[in-house]
């Protein structure tokens, strides 16, 4: 919005030209999402704990997170409302990718909210059926992969790592291909957030990745220089890519350990999903695997565990799934392991920034 009120005036005051700079907005966007949450977690911590939105534990899970029950939870109603509110401000609302993310974002917070609502009100750990949040978590994607495929000049070729002469076009199967990237990622955040700062920490790092390939592949010079896909328009999705960062940011203020509030699946299912989203907008979807490589461990060790757990009839691979189970039960200490994923995270971001030149 601020790009149609203020950049106009730069006719008069040569200093409007600044809103013109996708990078001066990522900035102030960043700031701005930053300080929505920083200023109004503590507002916010206290009226879920005055309305007793506080967490349900589950009983066999590790166990010093007995302790946390109660703890106040659904804080990604917070994210969610300052991502959408600086995305507004900064990004420019002419772009169409902007209002595909925004929709994303919001339509996945909404079947996080259902969730979580119905977990308050069932009074347990339990809310929405997996195929029930399957299948909305489905129609929304479908309909983001039908809207980019509607959007003109959409490219449905595949970008592969390493292999820049190898595009193979999906045509129509994009839509379907880019539903299956942000339903992957929005669950992966999901089964990643189970330790305090866990998922919004790599969120934070993985939008400040894509916001360097949002802007890369967004400039049709840089892009060229290296040998990347040139998407038209991407590059205005940084300014998104620092919105979230900067929201991540000021969550994680009180998500830090020892956390003063969870974030729900109102913030896991929509940040995941908005990821995803990124990843299509800039053709960088399969590099996702190794930006996110964090989120994919966590998924994997899932998907191995409760696999291995049916066909060997009740054996495991790791003391507990999702991973970071795995290595409390081990004895490690919540923040250990927290700032050692973390860790994990920023190698690998840096790796796939590394990518851009290994072509
Ligand atoms: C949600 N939710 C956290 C919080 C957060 C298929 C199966 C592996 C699914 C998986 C599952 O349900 N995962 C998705 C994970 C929960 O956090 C809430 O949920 C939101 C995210 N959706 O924002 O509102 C708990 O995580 C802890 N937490 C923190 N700090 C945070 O900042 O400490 C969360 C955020 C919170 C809190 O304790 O209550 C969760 O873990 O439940 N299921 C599991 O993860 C379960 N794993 C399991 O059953 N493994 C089995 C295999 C065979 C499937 C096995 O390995 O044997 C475990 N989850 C728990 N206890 N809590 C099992 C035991």
């Amino acid at each position: 919005m601020l790009y149609y009120l203020l950049y106009p005036l730069h006719t008069t005051f040569s200093f409007f030209n600044v809103f013109r700079y996708i990078t001066f907005r990522t900035i102030y966007a960043c700031l701005t999402a930053f300080l929505i949450c920083f200023l109004l977690g503590p507002w916010v911590i206290r009226k879920l704990r005055d309305l007793q939105i506080g967490q349900y534990i589950q009983e066999d899970g590790p166990e010093h997170h007995h302790i946390k029950a109660g703890t106040p939870t659904m804080g990604g109603t917070l994210i969610v409302f300052a991502v959408v509110l600086s995305t507004l401000l900064w990004a420019n609302l002419g772009n169409p990718y902007i209002w595909i993310i925004l929709l994303v974002t919001v339509s996945f917070g909404l079947i996080g909210f259902a969730d979580d609502y119905l977990m308050l009100i069932k009074k347990r750990n339990m809310g929405l059926s997996a195929r029930q949040k399957f299948l909305l978590q489905l129609v929304a994607a479908l309909l983001a992969g039908t809207l980019f495929y509607c959007c003109a000049d959409f490219d449905t070729r595949l970008a592969l790592p390493f292999f820049k002469n190898i595009t193979p076009d999906l045509g129509w199967g994009y839509i379907f291909f880019a539903a299956l990237v942000i339903v992957g990622t929005s669950n992966a955040v999901n089964l990643t957030d189970g330790l305090d700062g866990l998922a919004i920490g790599p969120v934070i790092v993985v939008s400040v990745t894509y916001m360097i390939f949002a802007y890369v592949t967004g400039h049709v010079k840089i892009a060229d220089y290296l040998q990347i896909s040139y998407v038209a328009g991407s590059g205005e999705a940084s300014v998104f890519c620092g919105v979230l960062a900067g929201a991540g940011l000021g969550f994680l203020w009180f998500n830090a350990y020892p956390a003063q509030i969870f974030m729900g699946d109102v913030g896991s299912l929509s940040l995941g999903a908005a990821i995803g989203t990124l990843a299509v907008v800039t053709k960088q979807e399969i590099m996702l695997i190794l930006v996110g490589g964090l989120f994919v461990m966590e998924a994997l060790s899932v998907i191995f565990q409760v696999g291995f757990f049916k066909i060997s009839k009740g054996r495991r691979i790791f003391r507990m799934a999702p991973l970071h189970h795995h290595f409390e039960l081990k004895g490690w200490p919540e923040p250990k392991v927290i700032v050692r994923f973390w860790i994990i995270s920023i190698a690998l971001a840096l790796l796939s920034i590394s990518t851009l030149k290994l072509r």
